[in-house]
């Protein structure tokens, strides 16, 4: 009788710890936040981006006239994007600031100005 008894406590455990790991199976991680980014001379748009602190992001970076860089130093990135081949980068920002990024490939006179910022609050 007792024994039965000590039996019948561990159900609910073991159903809880079941049912946990059930969700955490499916929902690995939230999903991440994504954004169009386009590049021509000279400017990305958006060129200003927010995000959260912990919150995964993910940058799809599209040159429309022809080839430019996509530099983010902080989140160690730096991708060359070529026209008409959109380029996606994902990352999960750990710490609050404002981080520039810019063209990391040549494009002509305007290519020093061609910049923006991740802002991550
Ligand atoms: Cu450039």
């Amino acid at each position: 009788m007792r024994l039965a008894k000590a039996k019948a406590a561990w159900a609910p455990v073991l159903l809880a710890t079941w049912a946990a790991w059930v969700i955490l199976a499916q929902n690995p991680s939230p999903p991440a936040t994504e954004f169009q980014i386009t590049a021509k001379k000279y400017e990305f748009t958006p060129e200003t981006i927010r995000v959260s602190v912990g919150n995964r992001v993910k940058l799809v970076i599209t040159a429309e006239d022809h080839t430019h860089g996509f530099k983010l130093e902080a989140m160690r990135i730096n991708e060359k994007v070529e026209k008409g081949k959109p380029v996606t980068v994902e990352f999960t920002p750990t710490e609050a600031g404002t981080f520039p990024f810019e063209c990391s490939h040549f494009c002509g006179l305007g290519h020093k100005k061609m910049k923006g910022q991740l802002i991550v609050e």
